[in-house]
């Protein structure tokens, strides 16, 4: 809430409100008052912060409704960071940044947020700015002076600039692809024979019961997902209906999509059941195969090395024997898992880019192939500086320094009441 004079009136109203009512103890709960002063607050004015302890009854009664008699109105989803933004104390990245804080679902999603908040991108932006407006003033001179002017060289050199403003783009973008990626794709799906223990081994992972388990072959009919976060990256495991040949309809329905799953996933476990010789491997999509030899409760070594023989191993493929039962042999899974999931994406540096951000990047980068085939046509300065002027808007717009209303309407409309 803010304004100096509601402020006021607030604290005079809660006084009068708590003598008038004589039934009542004038003093039902205490609660602390936080006052910034512009221009030091997240907003950037002046606001008052009441905290109270949680009771909705005081907060309905006594804050709730005398905010409501002075013409204090409940804020808007986003509106204190869409005022921070008006009045100059973010910029609409670093805004964008502060919601996918909030979203971010593991802390690998939260470095990459933070990199937008921080001002990564905007530096990154006012940089392609300069170098956009130093091309617009050499191409606004080659209006007023003529060609003969300037040196092939300067073009040359000119042309250079473009290209690594592009490259800089296209590295942008890639970056922001792998995030994407990395935050969708880490999947691992759980496949096998029915009975071999899928349901078991996703339930023991995620430490609760999810799946149905049963000793009936084909428990499992659709696939099950659930996420979970290892070693601070979002992981989604996904149970899937048991491999065979069915004339049943939805079983055979439920076996497709599980192939599907397969397809999707980063890593296959294979869940292989000691309990019976060893069976012949069901086909993989290329990925990695980790065996999992389920029911080692069950199984001598004999068995073991067995189904280590028979399993057709490739480079990336490697063999797990545990028990979902006992327990044994889970923290190695879980462990070997995390440093797989670390060595996959530490060569990654990750950066996140809204589908907005990521539209203004490639306009930008269309401008500037145009600008480099009018170039290369010798074409008249004055058309090659609008090409400019279509790239240095989508810079604009990525900041949020030219916006319209509908825009901002859309960015901060998924923001949480409150922020
Ligand atoms: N002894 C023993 N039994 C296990 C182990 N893991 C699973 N089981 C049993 O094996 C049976 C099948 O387990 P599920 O987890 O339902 O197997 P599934 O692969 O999901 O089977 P479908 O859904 O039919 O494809 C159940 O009776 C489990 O209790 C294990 O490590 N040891
Ligand atoms: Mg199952």
């Amino acid at each position: 809430m803010e304004s100096d004079a509601s402020v006021n009136r607030l604290q005079d109203l809660v006084a009068e409100e708590s003598a008038s009512s004589s039934a009542e103890p004038a003093i039902l709960d205490d609660g602390l008052f936080t006052f910034f002063e512009s221009p030091g607050s997240y907003t950037g004015e002046d606001v008052l912060e009441v905290s109270l302890h949680g009771n909705p009854v005081i907060a309905r009664h006594f804050i709730l409704s005398t905010c409501d008699s002075l013409g204090i109105r409940p804020a808007h989803p986003g509106e204190f960071t869409r005022r921070a933004f008006q009045n100059g104390k973010l910029d609409l990245l670093k805004a964008e940044g502060v919601r996918s804080i909030i979203d971010a679902r593991s802390v690998f999603e939260l470095h990459a947020s933070r990199k937008l908040y921080d001002g990564e991108l905007t530096r990154m932006i006012s940089r392609f700015r300069s170098a956009l407006i130093h091309l617009k003033a050499e191409t606004e001179a080659e209006v007023d002076f003529s060609t003969e002017d300037l040196t092939f060289e300067t073009r040359e050199q000119t042309i250079k600039r473009v290209q690594d403003l592009r490259s800089s783009i296209s590295e942008i973008l890639e970056r922001s692809r792998s995030a994407a990626r990395l935050s969708d794709g880490l999947q691992v799906a759980l496949s096998g024979i029915p009975n071999a223990g899928k349901s078991s081994l996703l339930n023991k992972i995620l430490g609760w019961e999810r799946s149905i388990v049963s000793e009936i072959e084909g428990t499992t009919r659709d696939f099950v997902s659930e996420e979970i976060e290892l070693g601070g990256l979002p992981v989604r495991f996904v149970d899937t209906a048991g491999l065979r040949e069915s004339e049943d309809l939805v079983e055979k329905e439920g076996v497709k999509r599980s192939q599907q799953q397969m397809e999707k996933s980063l890593i296959i476990f294979h869940v292989c059941d000691l309990n019976r010789e060893p069976y012949p491997e069901p086909a993989f999509p290329q990925r990695p195969v980790w065996h999992i030899l389920n029911k080692i409760d069950l199984a001598d070594d004999s068995r073991i090395k067995a189904w280590r023989e028979q399993l057709s191993m490739r480079a990336a493929d490697r063999i797990y024997p545990l028990s979902c039962k006992s327990g044994q042999g889970l923290d190695e899974l879980r462990t070997a898992l995390s440093q797989f999931l670390k060595d996959e994406t530490e060569s990654v540096d990750p950066f996140y880019l809204e589908e907005r951000h990521r539209y203004h990047f490639q306009q930008m980068d269309g401008a500037l192939v145009k600008l480099l085939q009018l170039w290369d046509e010798d074409a008249p300065a004055e058309i090659c500086a609008m090409e400019l002027d279509t790239a240095l808007h989508h810079c604009g717009e990525l900041t949020g320094n030219i916006s319209t209303e509908e825009i901002l309407g859309r960015i901060f409309s998924v923001f949480c009441v409150g922020k």
